[in-house]
C-alpha cells in the first residue's frame, strides 16, 4: 500500500489548534496511509473542532467492516487471540483494524503497552492497523470516542475491526455492543464463567470463546457455560441465534483452534444478514451514537456561560419556592 499523503502530524498536547486539511487525511486514509488513519482518530477522540468535517467526510464511504468484539477478564487471551485472529484474517487477505481499549485504565502505560509489544508481530504490516485507547483525556469517554475511531478505521477500508476491551463493567458492554459479532473469552479455573454471568456478560456473547484449554479444567468450563445457556437468556427464543462454545490455545501458532472460531464467527455473519438482526444492531448502534453526541451537545451547552448562569437564577427560584424544579428544568430546556 503506498504511503501518500505528506499530511502534516500536530503534536499531540496541541491537537486541534491548528487546522486540519480533513479532505487530504480522509483521502490518505483511504489509500491506507497509517498516519492519516492516525490523525484523523486523534482528531474524533479528542472532539477537536474538525470533528463533525471529519464525521461528515468519512460517513460516505462507511458501513463496510465487520466489527468483532473481544472481551474477557483480564489476562484470559484477548490480545494473543486478537494476534491470532489477525493473522488469519491477513491470510485470507483482509485489511484489518485493532482497537484496544482499555476503560479502565486511567494510564496510557501497563497493559496497553503489553498489547503493543505483542503486536509487533504484525508491526511494518500496512494491512493492519492497530490502536490503543485509555480512557484518560477523552472529553466524552470512551464510550462516546471508540464508535469515532470505529468509523475513521471502516472509512480507511478495513475489511475487519478487532475490538478489544477488558470485562469488568458497564462502559465495557457498551463497546462489546458496538460489535456485529462479540465473543466473550474465559479461561479455565478463573471462575470467570460465575463472573461473567455476574457481569452480565452470558447477555452480550455471540460466541464464547474458552482459551487456555491446554490447561486442566477446560472441560469443566465449557460444562459450565452449557449449564448457564441451558438456564435460559435470549438465545432460546425459536429462531434466536445460540451462542457456540469454542475452545483455543491461542498462544500456539498453529493448531490453535482459531479456524474453528473464523468458521463460527462466519456462521454469525449469515445469521445476522439473513434474519435482519445485523441491520437492527447497526441501527441501534447508530441511535445510540446520535443519542450521545445530543446529549453531550446539551451538557456542553448547559456548561457553558449562558447555560451555567440560566440554571443559577433557576436554581434561586426553587430555592424560595417560587418554582418547581420539574418546570425549571422545562424553563432551562427551552432556554437552551
Ligand atoms: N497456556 C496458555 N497461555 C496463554 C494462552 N493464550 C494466552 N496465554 C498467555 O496468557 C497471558 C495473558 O494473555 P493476553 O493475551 O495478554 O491476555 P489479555 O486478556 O489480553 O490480558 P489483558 O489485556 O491484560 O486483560 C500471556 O502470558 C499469554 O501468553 C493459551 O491459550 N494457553
Ligand atoms: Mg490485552
Amino acid at each position: 500500500m503506498a504511503v501518500q499523503t505528506a499530511a502534516p502530524d500536530v503534536p499531540r498536547g496541541r491537537r486541534g489548534r491548528r487546522s486540519a486539511d480533513v479532505p487530504a487525511l480522509v483521502a490518505g486514509a483511504r489509500d491506507g496511509d497509517a498516519r492519516s488513519v492516525a490523525r484523523l482518530i486523534s482528531l474524533v477522540e479528542d472532539a477537536s473542532p474538525a470533528l463533525r468535517e471529519v464525521a461528515a467526510a468519512l460517513s460516505p464511504h462507511t458501513g463496510h467492516a465487520q466489527v468483532i468484539g473481544l472481551t474477557g477478564s483480564p489476562g484470559v487471551g484477548k490480545s494473543t487471540t486478537t494476534t491470532a485472529l489477525v493473522r488469519a484474517f491477513r491470510a485470507a487477505g483482509k485489511r484489518v483494524g485493532v482497537l484496544a481499549v482499555d476503560p479502565s485504565s486511567p494510564f496510557s502505560g501497563g497493559a496497553l503497552l503489553g498489547d503493543r509489544v505483542r503486536m509487533q508481530d504484525h508491526a511494518g504490516d500496512a494491512g493492519v492497523y492497530i490502536r490503543s485507547m485509555a480512557s484518560r483525556g477523552h472529553l466524552g469517554g470512551l464510550a462516546w470516542a471508540t464508535p469515532q475511531a470505529l468509523r475513521v478505521l471502516d472509512a480507511a477500508g478495513c475489511d475487519v475491526v478487532l475490538i478489544e476491551t477488558v470485562g469488568v463493567g458497564q462502559s465495557e458492554l457498551e463497546i462489546a455492543s458496538l460489535a456485529d459479532t462479540t465473543m466473550v473469552l474465559v479461561a479455565p479455573g478463573m471462575g470467570d464463567g460465575i463472573q461473567a454471568a455476574k457481569a452480565g456478560i452470558l447477555e452480550v456473547a455471540d460466541l464464547f470463546v474458552v482459551n487456555k484449554a491446554d490447561r486442566d479444567g477446560a472441560d469443566q468450563t465449557v460444562r459450565d457455560l452449557r449449564y448457564m445457556q441451558s438456564l435460559g437468556g435470549r438465545f432460546a427464543e425459536p429462531g434466536h441465534w445460540r451462542p457456540p462454545i469454542c475452545r483455543t490455545v491461542a498462544s500456539r501458532e498453529a493448531d490453535n483452534g482459531i479456524d474453528k472460531v473464523l468458521e463460527k464467527v462466519e456462521e454469525h455473519r449469515l445469521w445476522l444478514e439473513s434474519s435482519g438482526e445485523g441491520q437492527r444492531r447497526r441501527e441501534e448502534r447508530a441511535a445510540r451514537e446520535i443519542e450521545a453526541i445530543a446529549l453531550a451537545t446539551l451538557r456542553e451547552r448547559l456548561a457553558d456561560v449562558h447555560g451555567s448562569a440560566a440554571l443559577g437564577s433557576l436554581a434561586g427560584s426553587v430555592v424560595a419556592g417560587e418554582t418547581d424544579p420539574f418546570r425549571a428544568a422545562d424553563e432551562l430546556l427551552d432556554k437552551l
